[in-house]
């Protein structure tokens, strides 16, 4: 079955529920001047190349390619389409590598055909922070599709990041591959029940009514929480506690400093929406609440081009009930005028997804670390760590 993954330092099929494996690396780091200097062979047609992605054109270049080939629900209905503005955020966090954007170009007409792409990232697994690459935007043009080409991209990204002393990753996929820590459901909440139910996203429920299902679906005009507000600069130092203090509860979490935070979290014009309490009394920041803005193209539509989708991301909460918190960001994001509110079932997600009326996806994330095993699968519940 898997010809590639079988031979990676990752969990293998074989080896679920073997008691005598323990946790940690799966291999030992090799010497750096081990590490292979040259980049891998490609089919002769293509070349390598680094997309710079200060430079507008190249920024270009990878959001077409990704537009046209990316990821796609099962059906094929819906695909991916981030922005130009998302990827330059995505791929620029604190102490990027320029050569982990990684390119595959055709020699003869230098059209962008393939990519991938690493970003360094500290992540906890229980009380271990491993310096990791969270790797994401595997990329095949779909006219390549199908010629392990995926394999030379990954083991080039993994030279890459050997390369910078990293022999650990964290990656997702929608595809199940030797073998997922967790696996997580999409949940939907539809804002704008119309359109989606126009575009095929959602289907009208039995016994329901377009009228009824658009007022079972109506939210308030405005945030019911007192101190409710849009997180700023000067906000970081508190939110960077909360956070870190929130996030030390699951297995497997991101170890966010404060510049980290600044990058990730503070709010970017249709990148990343970020909101907090702070407390009218004591001024004290007491809970927060972020999703990112990452639309669809909608392929079969005469009307629609595309959906517009927010997605949770990371949200904590102390004084304010986590329900109360998230009602208000679905109130935020349907005044922003997104059709529909996305969120897995990650961390406490679950507490609120079936009172504020999501509802479960026909979509799986399965979550993955390259060279390092965990004893056990874990629950969604347990897992504190969301991927673009
Ligand atoms: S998941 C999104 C991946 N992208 C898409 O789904 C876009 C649309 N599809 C395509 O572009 C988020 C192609 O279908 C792709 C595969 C390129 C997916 N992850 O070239 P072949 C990420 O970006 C394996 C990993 O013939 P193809 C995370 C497959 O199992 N492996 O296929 C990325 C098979 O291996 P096997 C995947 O359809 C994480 C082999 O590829 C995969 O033309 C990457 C077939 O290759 C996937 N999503 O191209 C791993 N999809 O052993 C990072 C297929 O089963 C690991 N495959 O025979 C860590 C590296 C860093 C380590 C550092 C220490
Ligand atoms: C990670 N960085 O399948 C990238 N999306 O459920 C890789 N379904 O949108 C991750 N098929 O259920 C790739 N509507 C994995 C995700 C790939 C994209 C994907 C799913 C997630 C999705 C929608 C549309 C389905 C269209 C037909 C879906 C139902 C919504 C409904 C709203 C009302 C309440 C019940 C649910």
């Amino acid at each position: 079955k898997h010809k590639f993954w079988e031979t990676q330092p990752v969990g293998q099929f074989k080896d679920v529920g073997d008691t005598s494996l323990t946790e940690g690396p799966i291999e030992p780091p090799t010497p750096l001047s081990e590490v292979k200097q040259e980049p891998y062979n490609l089919p002769n047609p293509y070349e390598w190349t680094i997309c710079d992605m200060d430079s507008e054109e190249m920024c270009n270049e990878v959001y077409t390619l990704l537009k046209n080939n990316y990821v796609e629900d099962d059906e094929n209905m819906f695909r991916f389409n981030y922005s130009k503005e998302f990827l330059r955020w995505a791929l620029r966090p604190p102490g990027y590598y320029r050569s982990w954007h990684i390119g595959v170009r055709v020699k003869a007409s230098k059209k962008l055909v393939a990519f991938i792409t690493g970003i360094p990232a500290r992540i906890r697994v229980r009380d271990t922070v491993v310096k990791m690459a969270e790797v994401n935007f595997l990329c095949v043009h779909k006219k390549l599709r199908s010629k392990r080409l995926a394999p030379v991209l990954i083991k080039e990204v993994t030279r890459r990041v050997h390369l910078e002393n990293i022999w650990q990753a964290a990656y997702t996929a929608g595809v199940v591959l030797p073998t997922p820590i967790t696996t997580c459901q999409y949940w939907h909440r539809s804002l704008n029940p119309k359109k989606l139910i126009d575009v095929g996203f959602s289907r009208l429920g039995a016994r329901m009514t377009m009228s009824r299902t658009i007022k079972l679906y109506r939210l308030p005009d405005s945030t019911v929480t007192p101190g409710f507000r849009k997180m700023e600069l000067r906000d970081v130092p508190a939110v960077t506690r909360l956070l870190r203090n929130y996030l030390s509860q699951f297995v497997v979490a991101p170890d966010f400093d404060e510049d980290d935070v600044q990058h990730w979290l503070l709010p970017t014009e249709n990148v990343v929406d970020s909101y907090l309490v702070e407390s009218p009394e004591n001024h004290e920041i007491t809970d927060f609440c972020s999703f990112y803005t990452l639309p669809s193209s909608i392929l079969g539509s005469q009307t629609y081009s595309t959906l517009k989708a927010a997605y949770s991301y990371y949200n904590v909460s102390t004084k304010t009930p986590l329900l109360q918190l998230m009602n208000d960001v679905l109130i935020v994001a349907k005044k922003k005028d997104f059709d529909v509110f996305n969120a897995l079932d990650v961390m406490q997600n679950e507490s609120f997804l079936k009172e504020l009326k999501f509802g479960p996806g026909d979509g799986q994330l399965h979550y993955y670390l390259y060279n390092y095993r965990l004893r056990n699968a874990l629950k969604p519940s347990e897992l504190g760590l969301v991927l673009l």
